[in-house]
């Protein structure tokens, strides 16, 4: 797990994204076929992976409004495992890769190491209480109706471009700790 890219002004990152957008675009999101569960229907398989369902939480009213998580579906339609390694957006001068992990009886969340693996065919969730992108270090408040660009890397090589709506989230104390609650849309 690098953070060399965050650390970078984001200027510096565009004529990659250029060739991004493209890849993205080309991949296609498969909107109306994809009806079914993240773990998907191998013979639907497009050889592609792909992010949906994506949405970030509002920081409007937050106690921290310099962070916020957020949270896709990314389907691996691929016959190789594949790791999410990196995100990116240009609301966030920081973005890591998180999970939950109990630490003395307490769900916290922390970097995840090597980033999040999605098994070949398969389908990944990352929601709250679960793994999620961590934006930190934001530039503005993110209100619902809100949209933000991510930019999320992967271990083969493609790089996903999604716009995510801002959508509130109430949450008890702590941090994303609601299992059971997550927006799913599947
Ligand atoms: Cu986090």
């Amino acid at each position: 797990m690098t953070n060399t890219a965050a650390r970078r002004p984001w200027r510096t990152l565009m004529p990659g994204l250029a060739l991004v957008v493209a890849l993205a675009t080309l991949a296609g999101c498969g909107d109306d076929a994809d009806a079914t569960s993240p773990s998907g229907d191998p013979s639907s398989a497009s050889g592609a992976v792909t992010v949906e369902d994506p949405w970030v939480r509002a920081t409007t009213g937050t106690d921290d409004p310099t962070m916020t998580g957020a949270f896709l579906v990314v389907d691996n339609n691929t016959d190789e495992d594949v790791t999410l390694e990196s995100a990116s957006s240009p609301v966030a001068g920081m973005a890591q890769l998180h999970e939950m992990v109990a630490v003395d009886g307490e769900m916290v969340m922390q970097e995840a190491p090597g980033g999040i693996v999605v098994r070949a065919g398969g389908g990944q969730l990352l929601q709250p209480g679960g793994y999620h992108v961590m934006l930190m270090k934001l530039k503005r408040e993110l209100a619902p109706g809100d949209e933000v660009e991510l930019t999320l890397g992967f271990s083969d090589g493609t790089a996903v471009e999604v716009t995510a709506p801002v959508k509130e989230f109430t949450e008890e104390a702590g941090h994303y700790h609601s299992p059971g609650t997550a927006e799913h849309g599947h």
